[in-house]
């Protein structure tokens, strides 16, 4: 069976994933394109081989389409996401799953109501194999109960219409959902602080930030956000545990040894960084629609608690770094809850 994907949004990652589902992807076709840029719609249809649709909503209800993937701007995704819940078919929905709480409650609920699974978010770190790893690591007891964890998330820059408040709702973001889902474990409150800003910044942007987070069980997170490092995409992650500690390797490259110099190359952006992690992310996901299965990854849920975190990360952010409480209401049993 070939899942007929349908893709809303025909920007920078709407382009790469069609080109992953046309190039990479084996039983999936994107049969149908919008974007309320219609050339770019055009453009990424024809390369796909696929039909160009108005609307989102057109483009839902089509009965060439058995899936949907959301990659629009983050204040569409709500929209987008209700309307295939509406019409029962799958959804991959890019981050953020929406930009507020409530309309991600809103799509948790619909869901809820359906009865099934639909919705997966568009957390690739969940599908590194370096992240994969250190689960396992983490899960094994090998080196006992995690305790602390360290890490950066460093862009080399980002265009001028990036905001403070990005810092957490667009890059940490990717920290939050990846470390709920390593530690097993649910952030309790966070906290940002700010250093002295670089001088590479555009002049409105807080940059760096450190962001503090707390889990329920104790663990204490330490996050460097650093979107204009400069010199690279660059993601850390090292977990302490009792008894060792657990650290994401570098991304293979090879070492090169020159002019009196050895090192090796850094890369550039998320798309190379993650490259493997997006096509396993879209393998499982396609494989999963074409046998009838719910989906496992991210989930609706996973995408509100995200941006429940990330609001009480802002609103520190904006209050001058004060420790804020995640305000989260209780996990319902259709996602694993008690409640
Ligand atoms: P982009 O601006 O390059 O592309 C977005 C596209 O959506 C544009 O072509 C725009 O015209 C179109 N669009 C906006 N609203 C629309 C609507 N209602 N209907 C149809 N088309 C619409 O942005 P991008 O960098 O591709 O990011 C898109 C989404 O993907 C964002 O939510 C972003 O956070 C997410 N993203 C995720 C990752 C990741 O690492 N997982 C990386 C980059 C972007
Ligand atoms: C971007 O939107 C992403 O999702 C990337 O993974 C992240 O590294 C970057 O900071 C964001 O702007």
């Amino acid at each position: 069976m070939t899942v007929r994907v349908g893709v809303i949004g025909a920007g920078w990652i709407g382009q790469d994933h069609i080109r992953r589902l046309t190039d990479v992807v084996t039983g999936a076709a994107v049969t149908a394109v919008t974007d309320i840029d219609a050339v770019r719609a055009g453009e990424a249809a024809a390369r796909a081989g696929a039909r160009v649709l108005a609307t989102g909503a057109e483009l839902v209800a089509a009965n060439d389409v058995d899936a949907v993937l959301v990659t629009s701007w983050g204040p569409t995704h709500a929209e987008h996401v209700l309307n295939a819940i509406a019409a029962g078919k799958p959804v991959f929905c890019e981050k953020p799953l929406a930009t507020t709480p409530q309309d991600c409650l809103r799509i948790v609920e619909a869901e809820c109501a359906y009865g099934r699974r639909l919705v997966q978010v568009g957390f690739m770190r969940r599908y590194d194999a370096g992240y994969r790893q250190m689960k396992e690591v983490l899960s094994s007891g090998t080196i006992g109960l995690p305790l602390i964890v360290h890490c950066a998330h460093r862009n080399p820059t980002v265009p001028e219409s990036y905001t403070s408040a990005m810092a957490a709702q667009d890059t940490a973001v990717h920290e939050i959902d990846v470390l709920r889902w390593l530690l097993d474990d649910e952030i309790v409150s966070a906290q940002v602080i700010t250093p002295r800003a670089t001088t590479h910044r555009h002049e409105h942007l807080r940059d760096p930030q450190i962001m503090l987070f707390e889990t329920a069980g104790g663990v204490r997170i330490d996050l460097e956000v650093f979107v204009n490092c400069q010199y690279g995409y660059d993601i850390q992650c090292e977990t302490v545990g009792e008894q060792g500690l657990v650290r994401l390797p570098d991304p293979a490259a090879v070492a090169v040894r020159t002019q009196g110099v050895s090192g090796s190359a850094v890369l550039q952006d998320w798309k190379g960084r993650f490259v493997d992690a997006f096509d396993t992310e879209f393998r499982e996901w396609i494989a999963g629609i074409a046998a009838g299965r719910e989906p496992s990854g991210p989930s609706a849920w996973d995408g509100y608690a995200a941006t429940v975190i990330t609001d009480a990360a802002v609103r520190s952010l904006e209050s001058g770094g004060p420790v804020v409480t995640v305000d989260m209401k209780p996990r319902p049993a259709f996602y694993g809850g008690a409640a």
